[in-house]
């Protein structure tokens, strides 16, 4: 136990810190009075890190700080925020939490999705501000005869297109490759599905690979009545664009749960009465979070016990090759 050192730059959830404190030694770094100083006396030591999913990025340069690293254990099934091909070349395995947030993730969009598409949060500031009195809430859109186009249909897309297909909603999608087993229509362009479906749905990673992919191109197709619902990453939509769509009625309206400089949301953004705007909350309830941060832990004991990572990322895989 003693040699197995563990590095929690930033506060992560208080089961992790008290689970991994009980069974090795944990460094909180942000509880040190001279931050620098600390890491230049742990890094030398320190073989695994814990870290949270995205304010601080884990790029080369802050892995080239551990000579001993062996294993960075992170919060959260995207790992945008590790430079995974870095870690890989030193020899490190990066670890994040699958599987275990699917059903909280697709329950949040299906519900940002209705609310979005019926204004339900605009209705309840409605009934709030004492308007209903003076007259009816103004009729909304509809989910009734509309199809919804998934922009990644992995373990959250496909738990997203089941609660679809329940509401009656038609389900495609776009992706690299064609999904096994899915009974719903492929497009291999994403201008194809946005110009197919009427709600795009982006449940993607975010990284290099889907950089600003949700394009005034993309929006442009999916045309005025189009909904467009981001429960990905803010970095696979160019905000910008997005921002104009909605002023210029290129789309009809927007949900997002993730923005590009979380968290700071453009006030152009907060500024428009039709949109709903959600603070990254896909995951956030105490049942899954709970999960993932036990996954978490679960993760650095097997580890330490010399056994292989629960849930390796695929660049990372063990043994790495
Ligand atoms: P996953 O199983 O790996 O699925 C990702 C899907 O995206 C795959 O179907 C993949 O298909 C597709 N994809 C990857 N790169 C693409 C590209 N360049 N163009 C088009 N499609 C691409 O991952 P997951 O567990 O479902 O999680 C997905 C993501 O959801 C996470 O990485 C994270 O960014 C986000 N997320 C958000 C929240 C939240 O709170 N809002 C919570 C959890 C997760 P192909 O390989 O065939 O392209
Ligand atoms: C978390 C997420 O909220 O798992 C992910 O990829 O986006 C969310 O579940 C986030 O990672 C925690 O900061």
């Amino acid at each position: 136990m003693p040699d197995f050192e563990i590095l929690m730059p930033a506060p992560m959830m208080p089961m992790i810190s008290e689970q991994l404190s009980a069974r090795a030694r944990l460094h909180k770094l942000w509880e040190a009075d001279d931050k620098v100083a600390e890491m230049a006396r742990l890094a030398p030591r320190i073989k695994a890190l814990a870290v949270g999913g995205g304010h601080q990025p884990i790029d080369a340069g802050f892995l080239a700080q551990f000579p001993t690293l062996e294993i960075v254990a992170s919060f959260g099934v995207g790992y945008d925020h590790v430079d995974v091909n870095a870690a890989r070349q030193r020899g490190v395995i990066v670890t994040h939490t699958p599987n275990v947030l699917n059903e909280e993730v697709a329950d949040t969009a299906l519900g940002l999705l209705l609310a979005t598409v019926r204004q339900l949060p605009q209705a309840d500031r409605f009934l709030r501000s004492g308007a209903w009195p003076k007259g009816n809430f103004p009729l909304t859109a509809t989910l009734r005869g509309r199809s919804l186009g998934i922009v990644g249909l992995g373990r959250i897309g496909k738990a997203i297109a089941t609660r679809a297909e329940a509401f009656g909603l038609s389900v495609s999608y776009h992706g690299r490759n064609v999904q096994k087993d899915v009974p719903y229509s492929y497009y291999p362009t994403l201008l194809g599905l946005a110009k197919a479906c009427d709600i795009l749905l982006v449940i993607t990673p975010g990284g290099a690979g889907t950089q600003q992919m949700i394009n005034a191109q993309v929006l442009e197709a999916l045309g005025p009545t189009g909904i467009f619902i981001n429960v990905a990453r803010g970095s696979v939509v160019d905000e910008p664009a997005l921002i104009a769509a909605l002023q210029k009625g290129t789309i009809l309206s927007a949900g997002l749960d993730v923005f590009a400089h979380e968290p700071n949301v453009p006030q152009a953004l907060i500024d428009m009465p039709h949109v709903v705007l959600l603070p990254h909350v896909g995951s956030a309830t105490h049942h899954t979070r709970d999960a993932m941060a036990q996954l978490v832990i679960d993760n650095l004991l097997a580890w330490q016990k010399g056994q292989p990572p629960l849930t390796p990322v695929p660049e990372t895989p063990f043994p790495l090759l």
